[in-house]
């Protein structure tokens, strides 16, 4: 992994660990903390459900686990600062971790439905979102302050939004939100919360610090007069991007035909068209061929076996998603104050003889 912190840990893994499989293995899989890793007692944790329901419940991880349908969803978790270091080239981002193409992994969640809970306890008719509440105090914000977020009622509902206490198989890692945490999927990954504890039914979006000031895209000269809470645009489905894994940036590699693989994804509904690769700075461009996705809300892999001449060489890639939308050519066009959703082309340099 590429440590990028070690307290709080943050790191990714390197262009060819996410090659290797459409699973990204546990010890592979991004890691995105904002504070220390919250002490948990298993036996004394319960997942309190609140706010604008009927019925408030309170359920051990046993009940969770026996009330409910158990369900599966194979779903990448994209960070909405994957990328980020294209735009700090452009314009510094103090303070910001500066994270290449890794900083996104799929794996299958086990769990159940959030949909299924929220039946239970039975939300009310003004309850539009539905805020997610963590133990963990981020250390990045000044006061420090536990992680949170929410999501809207209606994807809440959604089928495919699950409280996950398994990862490809295996128990889910602490690192990853153990006992339980959210997954969002086709959103930003800061919205699938770890370690779960408390699920607020509301009438209005979290106020969480992470929900209502991080996690906004902000003009790139904010007025610094006018900045509070609820600046912004929220994130939420992520954008459709892609990123070169093989051969990694700054490889050497003999001229001649060469394999080119990497991955693509697109947010929410949306899934993956086409990929196209250019040598040429995007003059021209060739198809790839996308494998099958591990799923509707996972992303793809795809390769192309290119030309390559001798010298030093810009590898290009473009996705388009299934609503036509592809991705903007510069991270110019994209820069903004905290370095969020950087989906402008994919680009490294081999160098061959
Ligand atoms: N409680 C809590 N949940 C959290 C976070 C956090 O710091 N604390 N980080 C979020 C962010 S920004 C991302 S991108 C994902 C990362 O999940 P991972 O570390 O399992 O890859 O978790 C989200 N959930
Ligand atoms: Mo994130």
């Amino acid at each position: 992994m590429l440590v990028h912190e070690d307290q709080p840990f943050n790191a990714e893994p390197p262009r060819h660990a996410l090659a290797d499989a459409l699973l990204t293995p546990l010890d592979a899989f991004y890691v995105r903390n904002h504070g220390p890793v919250p002490e948990i007692d298993a036996e004394q944790w319960r997942l309190t459900v609140d706010g604008l329901v009927a019925r408030p419940l309170q359920l051990s991880m046993e009940e969770l686990q026996g009330r409910f349908p158990v369900s599966d969803v194979t779903a990448t978790l994209a960070c909405a600062g994957n990328r980020r270091a294209a735009l700090a080239a452009v314009r510094p981002l103090p303070g910001e971790h500066l994270w290449g193409p890794g900083a996104v992994s799929t794996a299958r969640w086990t769990g159940v439905r959030l949909a299924d809970i929220l039946a239970a306890a039975g939300p009310r008719p003004d309850a539009a979102h539905v805020a997610f509440g963590a133990p963990d105090l981020a250390s990045d914000v000044d006061p420090h302050q536990p992680f949170g977020a929410s999501v809207p009622m209606g994807k809440a509902l959604s089928p495919e939004v699950l409280l996950a206490w398994a990862m490809n198989g295996q128990p889910l890692p602490t690192v990853h939100g153990a006992p339980l945490r959210v997954v969002v999927p086709g959103w930003i990954g800061a919205r699938s919360v770890k370690w779960l504890c408390h699920i607020t039914a509301a009438p209005e979006p979290s106020d969480n610090y992470f929900q209502a000031v991080a996690y906004r895209l902000l003009p790139p000269d904010p007025e610094p007069s006018t900045s509070r809470p609820g600046l912004g645009i929220p994130l939420g489905p992520a954008p459709v991007t892609c990123d070169i894994l093989s051969p990694d940036d700054g490889a050497h590699v003999p001229a001649g035909l060469t394999p080119i693989t990497g991955y693509a994804y697109a947010g929410e509904d949306r899934t993956i068209a086409r990929v196209d690769v250019s040598l040429d700075h995007g003059r021209t461009w060739t198809q790839a061929n996308l494998d099958p996705p591990a799923g509707p809300w996972a992303w793809q892999h795809w390769h192309s076996l290119l030309q390559l001449p001798a010298g030093t060489t810009e590898v290009t890639a473009r996705a388009w998603d299934t609503t036509g939308t592809t991705q903007p050519e510069t991270p110019q066009q994209l820069w903004n104050p905290k370095g969020y959703a950087n989906n402008s082309w994919a680009r490294l340099r081999v160098h061959s003889t």
